[in-house]
């Protein structure tokens, strides 16, 4: 009985050190620079099902920036780092079809972290993955109105692994999956946080679909760690 209760203190002392080591990072991501106006999708506004679920026009989401330029679905990475994924326990990443779009358009998993697709429409969607990467399934679901949710999940690391609506071909959102739990997407503030990551020198690396990629390095201690990105408006033409 003396021995059994010594060997469960000990992988509790361990995990607690473990986290006591570890530190987020944090920051905001911002942009330098006008984006181009967004354009207006006329497609769902003549389609006799999809126009009436909006009363405001759609548009594309190309840039969303706040009025200091605090940029969303910026996709913050720790460049290198790979294994130790915990998408097999994580909790379940939810991808919304709403108003005949993909709510959110930009997102990011675990490899193995399961990818719940919901449908919030009165309308039949199909829920389409186009993986460019081998290993990861293409797979093509039919969702109908008030049908169950349907999942996803993918083996192999993929950098926006499109999933698209053979319904409504405007509608597409980017899933990017990453081979550790290290990693995070810029909220409408533009902050981003990291949790829980080991000590050590990183290289950083923020990247939005359209602004495009920079990094940084940065060296995680015992204590939190900031740091803040500048990515670039495209040069009016
Ligand atoms: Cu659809």
């Amino acid at each position: 009985m003396k021995t059994y209760s010594r060997l469960l203190i000990i992988p509790a002392l361990v995990a607690g050190l473990h986290v006591a080591s570890a530190a987020d990072i944090t920051g905001t991501v911002t942009l330098n620079g006008t984006p181009p106006p967004e354009k207006v999708n006329d497609l769902i506004k003549n389609d006799p099902i999809c126009g009436k679920l909006h009363s405001e026009p759609v548009k594309t989401q190309f840039y969303v920036v706040g009025s200091k330029g605090e940029l969303r679905d910026v996709i913050i990475t720790l460049k290198g780092v790979s294994g130790g994924s915990t998408g097999e326990s994580a909790p379940p990443v939810v991808l919304d079809q709403k108003g005949c779009e993909y709510v959110p358009q930009i997102l990011a998993i675990q490899t193995n972290q399961k990818l719940v697709v919901k449908n919030s429409d009165p309308v039949l969607h199909n829920v389409h993955t186009t993986p460019t990467v081998a290993g990861n399934k293409e797979q093509n679901k039919a969702q109908m109105q008030g049908g169950p949710d349907v999942s996803f999940s993918f083996p192999n690391p993929e950098k926006a692994l499109r999933f698209k609506c053979d319904v409504h071909q405007w509608m597409f959102a980017w899933v990017t999956v990453i081979d550790s739990p290290y990693f995070a997407v810029t909220d409408k503030a533009g902050n981003f946080k990291i949790a829980n990551v080991p000590p050590g020198k990183y290289t950083i690396e923020a990247t939005h679909r359209k602004a495009g990629t920079v990094s940084k390095e940065i060296e995680v201690k015992a204590d939190n760690a900031t740091t803040d990105f500048t990515l670039e408006a495209p040069k009016p033409q």
